[in-house]
């Protein structure tokens, strides 16, 4: 069974995200995309919330799972039976974070690799701090993140 993991911090999950999400999920038998638990980054929503709003988003995918996870990722990929790290890149400037993420997950654990898939065109603009900061000063998002989720990004800035 080919288990992929789709690691972020989703804070809040951005319709850049799902696009990665669904196209990844065609390629495996299972997608577990996993939220950081990142207390240290004090995230606009708790991992609860966005665990959840990703599970609804996600909800039409059947061999999607969402988890939260502490720690390493490499940990929690191993726990989930999972060799295979997905990420997106959008840009440039993407790259070299990800490339050193996914050298070092390499270092720390040698069958660990990691898979890009390049931003639909769409969304190569989007991240979820441009979210959070349209969201802070009263902008529509609708065109951004999944229709459910509007207006609880909305009301955290109420
Ligand atoms: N189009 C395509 N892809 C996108 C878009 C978009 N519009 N927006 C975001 N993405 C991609 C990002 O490039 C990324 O690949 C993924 O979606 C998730 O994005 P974020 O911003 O929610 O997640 P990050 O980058 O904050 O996640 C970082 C991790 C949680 C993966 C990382 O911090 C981690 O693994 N932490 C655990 C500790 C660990 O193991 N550290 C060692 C690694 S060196």
């Amino acid at each position: 069974m080919r288990i992929a993991v789709y690691p972020g911090s989703f804070d809040p999950v951005t319709l850049g995200h799902l696009d990665i999400i669904e196209r990844s999920s065609k390629m495996v038998d299972e997608l577990v995309v996993g939220v950081l638990n990142n207390s240290s980054k004090n995230p606009l929503f708790s991992v609860e919330e966005r665990v959840t709003m990703l599970k609804e988003v996600t909800v039409h995918l059947q061999n999607v799972k969402v988890e939260a996870f502490d720690g390493l990722l490499v940990d929690f990929a191993r726990q989930c039976g999972s060799k295979m790290v997905v990420r997106g890149l959008r840009a440039i400037t993407d790259f070299e974070y990800e490339l050193q993420m996914s050298q070092t997950n390499r270092i720390i654990c040698p069958e660990m690799d990691t898979i890009f898939l390049t931003t639909d065109l769409k969304y190569a603009y989007l991240s979820s701090s441009i979210v959070r900061e349209m969201a802070r000063y009263g902008g529509n998002i609708s065109a951004f993140v999944p229709a459910s989720i509007v207006e609880r990004v909305l009301k955290k800035f109420e």
